[in-house]
């Protein structure tokens, strides 16, 4: 979505998690998705790395900008950290052999989910009146949160974070990154311009 936002002309690949190409692991040994090589040969391994290298590039970094304020930046490392972890033992209790799935879902809504509603009814997005850099970061995990038992994230009291989720599902921009790559081949992305 960085990507799309910042108008960068990319090829995407398609990667199958249980049959990583060669190439990738090569250039990125610790095998995770997404890896950006860039024309110089060099590699950035963070989703962090590649919205920054995107952004930056944007005359007006009125995505970057606002997302490296000490508030943003706590954001962002509370989504990737104690969120993720809640998270992932939610969505997927069986890879952790977890036996305290509910725990894990009260502890994301206390601890991350209302104070990231609350801090949403003060504006529409992290950036304020426009999205910034933090609500492209956290808005996949949220949408993951939800997507485990929708119709349970639905009755909670969380409208402003269900609007700020609802904004991103039917955006545009998220609706043309979900388009469907051709598997195992490298193809460019189209462009948000098209
Ligand atoms: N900190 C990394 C995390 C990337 C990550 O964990 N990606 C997952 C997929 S969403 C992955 O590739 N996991 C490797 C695997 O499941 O083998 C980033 O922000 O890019």
């Amino acid at each position: 979505m960085a990507l799309l936002v910042a108008q960068m002309d990319f090829d995407a690949h398609e990667v199958s998690l249980r049959d990583k190409p060669a190439e990738m692991l090569t250039r990125s040994p610790k095998g995770s998705v997404p890896v950006m090589l860039l024309p110089d040969g060099s590699v950035l391994e963070q989703s962090w790395d590649i919205m920054r290298w995107a952004l930056y590039q944007d005359a007006t970094r009125n995505w970057w900008e606002p997302a490296q304020s000490p508030e943003k930046l706590d954001w962002l490392a509370r989504n990737d950290g104690v969120f993720k972890h809640h998270l992932d033992r939610y969505k997927y209790p069986e890879r952790y052999n977890e036996t305290d799935r509910d725990g894990h879902r009260e502890n994301a809504l206390t601890i991350f989910l209302r104070p990231l509603n609350d801090r949403l009814e003060q504006s529409s997005f992290l950036g304020e009146s426009e999205p910034c850099a933090t609500d492209l970061a956290l808005f996949p995990f949220v949408r993951q949160f939800a997507a485990v038992a929708p119709e349970w994230f639905e009755v909670q009291h969380l409208p402003a974070l269900q609007a700020w989720l609802a904004y991103w599902l039917s955006s545009p921009l998220f609706l043309h990154c979900m388009y469907k790559l051709p598997g195992q081949t490298t193809v460019p992305f189209p462009s948000l311009r098209q």
